[in-house]
């Protein structure tokens, strides 16, 4: 008898895109409500925190009325917007899948919600994290450019064995970004703003670093995913994001192939720091 288990497609799922049916009317009553304390709780925190572009986006696709969202009723509305559409998903689908989706303008959304036992943290993407966090910025007409770009350039980078980079670049823009704006920072990832003790932490906290956002210097640094993250860094505009994104990162990967990466924590004398965390500023008063 072998112990190699190789995974199966679920038998409902796709094969081609692994997308599954949203089932809509199969969520029970106590879900629905899951998903709108879920929802109450993060939007009391978002207001002066989360960035213009999610708090329009939220408003405009109308995510509480009906519990939880029905893309059949979201997809219209979005595609009229900025032409992407929402696909549920089972769960996390591999990488190429994953990529495929974004260049073609389309969102793959985890299915099920979080558990009440979840409420506070799970690290499997549900409906929430997805649609909560990731949808509302689909809305703005340069987040959308900037999110295909990224899919594009991920099939781009699968080919190039350069995925660890890319992923980097996914982590701290898309999941834990920050907007420098000029009211302070504002949260535009979706990592953050799904999560209710990181909305105050990634802006409040003193621990993390929040550094300028620049592209090479991401690429170069590493992440944790079982902690609140020790380093932010904030992007002038999304227009600034979009614009790096749609070139190709290939002379960029060339020149990383002899670089070290930086340890999570590091400042680099040529980093922009908007506000210098805890270790920094521990150092700077011992050297007063
Ligand atoms: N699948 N459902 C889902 N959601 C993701 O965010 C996701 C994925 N598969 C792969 C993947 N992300 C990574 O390739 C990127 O985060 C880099
Ligand atoms: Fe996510």
């Amino acid at each position: 008898m072998s112990a190699i288990r190789i995974p199966e497609l679920p038998s409902t799922v796709h094969p081609a895109d692994w997308t599954v049916d949203q089932a809509w009317a199969s969520y029970r009553p106590d879900e629905h409500r899951l998903w709108t304390t879920l929802y109450e709780r993060q939007t009391n925190l978002l207001a002066g925190r989360a960035c213009d572009a999610f708090l329009n986006g939220l408003d405009v696709l109308d995510l509480h009325r009906s519990g939880i969202p029905d893309f059949a009723r979201i997809n219209p509305e979005l595609q009229k917007l900025t032409g992407w559409t929402i696909v549920a998903v089972a769960g996390l689908v591999p990488d190429a899948v994953f990529f495929e989706h974004l260049a073609n303008r389309r969102f793959p959304a985890g299915q099920f919600l979080r558990r009440p036992d979840q409420i506070d943290y799970l690290q499997e993407p549900d409906i929430f994290h997805d649609v909560f966090g990731h949808v509302p910025m689909l809305t703005d007409p340069l987040f959308a450019d900037y999110m295909q770009a990224y899919g594009q350039g991920g099939l781009r980078a699968l080919h190039r064995g350069q995925l660890h980079h890319l992923a980097r670049l996914y982590w701290y823009t898309v999941e834990f970004g920050l907007l420098q704006t000029d009211r302070g920072l504002r949260i535009y990832g979706a990592g953050i703003l799904s999560s209710h003790s990181e909305s105050v932490f990634a802006l409040e906290d003193p621990s993390p670093n929040r550094l300028g956002f620049d592209l090479r210097r991401v690429m170069r640094t590493p992440y944790r995913i079982d902690d609140f993250q020790q380093v932010y860094f904030a992007t002038p505009s999304i227009e600034a994001l979009r614009d790096v994104t749609l070139r190709d990162f290939g002379p960029l990967y060339d020149s990383l192939e002899h670089c070290e990466d930086v340890a999570i924590e590091a400042v680099l004398p040529e980093d922009v720091v908007l506000t210098p965390g805890a270790t920094i500023q521990a150092r700077r008063a011992a050297d007063q």
